[in-house]
């Protein structure tokens, strides 16, 4: 097990865009197993490669409040979202320290794979419904900040450029 760095916005590799996974191997087994420690040490409630710095379609979730909760997507796909869409305060592990709003559908059902190759499909609402969105975002190379205004994109990363000096 490890603890993988995670890029920070407005890093360019987060505008990457993962490739689909082909080998169900032990490699993805070990990547699986060490995005997911390093969600829990974060904390977080969900990791896309992409943050990691890994440009393959794969994401860990668990929105339990015990660590109980753990889902692998492995090629994750939304087939069907609810038209109705609601407004959600989110976060990222990529921007530390910015909360905002943003629009998206209520439930969305996704179809994905474990990491052994078999295909599932899920139901989601509520923070699964927003995470999975949010994670699948990072994998077509999108953070949770272009859903907002010019102004707003261009004072986060003031403030994110400040908050890392001060860690200097
Ligand atoms: O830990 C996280 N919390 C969160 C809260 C509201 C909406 C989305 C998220 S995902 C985030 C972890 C993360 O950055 N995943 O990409
Ligand atoms: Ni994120």
């Amino acid at each position: 097990m490890a603890l993988l760095p995670i890029l920070k916005y407005p890093d360019p590799r987060l505008k990457t865009v993962a490739t689909p996974v082909t080998q169900f191997d032990d490699q993805l087994v070990k990547l699986t197993k060490d995005m997911a420690e390093t969600m829990y040490e974060a904390p977080g409630v969900g990791l896309a490669a992409t943050q990691v710095n890994v440009h393959k379609r794969v994401i860990v979730v668990d929105v339990s409040e015990d660590k109980s909760g753990l889902i692998v997507f492995v090629n994750p796909e939304i087939v069907q979202a609810s038209p109705d869409s609601k407004s959600y305060e989110e976060g990222c592990l990529s921007v530390p320290g910015i909360y905002e709003s943003v629009d998206r559908p209520d439930t969305v059902r996704i179809r994905a794979q474990n990491v052994k190759g078999e295909f599932f499909e899920i139901d989601c609402d509520g923070l699964l419904a927003v995470c999975i969105q949010h994670e699948i975002d990072h994998l077509n190379g999108k953070v949770f900040v272009e859903y907002l205004s010019q102004l707003k994109q261009t004072r986060i990363k003031t403030k994110l450029k400040k908050q890392e000096r001060a860690q200097l």
